[in-house]
């Protein structure tokens, strides 16, 4: 799969919202996400429309906003439209299946309703998977696993990581791939077991092209560790983009989302033997 352009997967893939984003990549020719992790709308939506030309995919963590109203998620998807990205609301599930799709479905945030994909740890098994999916499958939104951490000293290897990667298997109607710093092809699979047309995506935190990690446990790599070494296929951006002090400067913002986007491009065209 890794060898493969993204044009020819989002081709085969049978997920929605995976298919969006396989495509959007092409077309706009940028494997970047943004994560924009502030907490004040001003600064949320002046990143947003900064970086927008740049990605492929929005991050959001919608329940750090401290000024949030409903109005957030229309001038949301107003700006995905514009600038033609997908969204991704980070809220990391965790609880059962009953709780979880409550989380989803309600609340103040109703994340199924504009969040083409989201996520959840496996740690509940695939209770979360069930419950999740009776929710976003009939809306045609997508869910990835967290399979690893980008932190140190992250619990999320080994047998943990294989049972994430056969839970994503068992569910691939809705589970599209993981938030993790490798390709999981492969992983897992039993005596015998082969799984040829599978595509789960990679989508990978953790990236920053000036600094190691951030004094709180975060590691960065860098683009073309992720994209070439590791094979993942999109790469997720926040502090190496908006900085310090919350995207104030607009043209240094607009200025590093042009070079992650170049890195992480020239990354996937060395990967895939693009040399035109
Ligand atoms: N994130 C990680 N590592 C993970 C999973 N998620 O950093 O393993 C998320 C964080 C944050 C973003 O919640 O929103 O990715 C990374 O931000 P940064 O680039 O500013 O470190």
């Amino acid at each position: 799969v890794s060898k493969q352009t993204y044009a020819q997967r989002a081709a085969q893939h049978p997920n929605p919202a995976a298919k969006a984003l396989l495509e959007t990549i092409e077309r706009k020719r940028t494997n970047l996400s943004v994560s924009v992790d502030v907490t004040k709308q001003e600064d949320f939506f002046r990143i947003i429309d900064t970086v927008g030309p740049y990605v492929c995919l929005l991050k959001t963590h919608v329940d750090i906003i401290e000024d949030f109203e409903p109005s957030v998620i229309e001038r949301l998807k107003e700006l995905s439209q514009k600038h033609d990205f997908l969204i991704f609301e980070d809220r990391k599930f965790a609880d059962i299946g009953n709780t979880v799709a409550l989380q989803y479905s309600a609340g103040v945030h109703k994340i199924a309703s504009w969040s083409h994909i989201t996520n959840a740890h496996p740690v509940p098994g695939p209770s979360i998977i069930s419950g999740l999916k009776s929710v976003g499958l009939p809306l045609g939104r997508g869910l990835l696993l967290l399979a690893e951490m980008s932190t140190k000293g992250s619990l999320a290897t080994g047998v943990y990581t294989e049972e994430a990667v056969r839970m994503a298997r068992a569910n691939r109607d809705f589970v599209i791939g993981f938030i993790a710093q490798r390709r999981m092809d492969g992983v897992g699979l039993r005596e015998g077991e082969s799984t040829p047309d599978e595509d789960l995506l990679i989508l990978t935190p953790g990236v920053g092209l000036d600094t190691r990690g951030d004094g709180m446990g975060q590691q960065y790599r860098t683009p073309r560790e992720v994209i070439v070494e590791s094979g993942c296929d999109v790469i997720i951006v926040g502090r190496g983009i908006y900085g310090k002090d919350n995207g104030a400067n607009v043209e240094a913002v607009r200025a590093q989302a042009e070079r992650y986007r170049a890195e992480g491009w020239k990354a996937y065209r060395e990967r895939v033997d693009i040399s035109d």
